[in-house]
């Protein structure tokens, strides 16, 4: 019925789109995404998360992409509607008996964190909302433009043991001028800090990933701890913004981690394709964040690459 029949109408639109851009001799948007697709997925990945290249992939979904994970929901988000306008953001966590959560076990030093993101990847924060008796999570909020953002909550539920991120997503008003899609960003500036990030993400693996703080060309060595590392990594798949699982590497007191100018951590990349990867890093009592991409290979290249003897093919069981 209606659905069928916009459905049919954006068809119609695309088809002239098509045919109009055919007649040019320009298939610029098509094309690209033709490369993206090729280059970022192995063809038989899709649909086919039980054997990518021999090698077992998890089958565990990222976080970050339900409203809902094994019985607790996120409530929808309550904030300003429009950018530039002061207020709150706050919602809960309904446990599986349908109550908002109240009881929490502290991971990274808070029991609860809350990422924000536009949905192209700009006006990443992440921030720490205080909770009332009630299990309601509440800060001060203002939103910097108009736009889709999403709204993560990464919490472990006391007696669950083990970490859920939940997001959803909330629209706001105002003006909004899209961000360009990032590629291998391995430099970031923030107040007169430079930082690097060196690494290769390999679908499916635990990969290092590390962040080297300069300023002024000399290295940063007194990184100041935060949240329980020399800095706190998130990385969001780009597309669909999976909430991808770091760790970092060391802690501040084991007797073996620098503060700085090197952090480590391990990024499991599920996919091949763009990453982007924010760092918050605490020097003199201030945090920034810096930004970055990368792109995670394939996991049936890298072992191409690991294997002197290799052949192209490596999915050497077809259906
Ligand atoms: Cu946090």
């Amino acid at each position: 019925m209606n659905v069928a029949m916009k459905m049919s109408a954006y068809v119609g639109v695309l088809a002239v789109v098509f045919v109009g851009a055919a007649g040019i001799g320009q298939l610029t948007g098509s094309s690209v995404n033709r490369d993206d697709a090729t280059d970022a997925v192995p063809p038989h990945a899709a649909g086919d998360s039980h054997a990518v290249g021999g090698e077992s992939a998890d089958p565990h979904v990222p976080g970050g992409l339900q409203v809902s994970d094994a019985g607790y929901t996120l409530t929808p988000i309550d904030a300003p509607t429009a950018a530039g306008e002061n207020g709150t953001l706050s919602f809960a966590v309904l446990g599986p008996d349908g109550e908002a959560v109240t009881e929490y076990d502290e991971s990274h030093e808070k029991n609860l964190h809350v990422v924000v993101v536009r949905h192209d990847g700009a006006h990443y924060q992440h921030v720490h909302p205080v909770m009332d008796a009630y299990g309601s999570w509440s800060i001060d909020w203002e939103w910097p433009t108009g736009g889709s953002y999403k709204v993560f909550a990464d919490f472990v539920p006391t007696g669950h043991g083990q970490e859920i991120t939940l997001a959803r997503s909330t629209e706001v008003a105002g003006t909004y001028t899209p961000m360009p899609a990032l590629r291998d960003a391995v430099f970031y500036e923030v107040d007169g800090y430079t930082v690097t990030v060196t690494g290769q993400l390999v679908a499916g693996r635990s990969t290092p990933v590390v962040a080297t703080v300069e300023r002024d060309g000399q290295p940063v060595d007194h990184l100041e701890p935060h949240l329980g590392a020399y800095g706190h990594l998130v990385a969001l798949r780009e597309g669909d913004l999976a909430y991808i699982h770091v760790h970092p590497d060391g802690e501040p007191g084991d007797g073996a981690t620098d503060p700085g100018p090197d952090v480590a951590f391990y990024v499991e990349a599920p996919t091949a394709g763009s990453y982007r990867l924010y760092l918050d890093f605490r020097v003199d009592g201030q945090v920034r964040t810096a930004e970055f991409a990368l792109r995670a290979r394939p996991a049936g290249d890298a072992e191409v690459a690991d294997d002197a003897g290799g052949h192209g093919d490596t999915d050497g069981h077809g259906h």
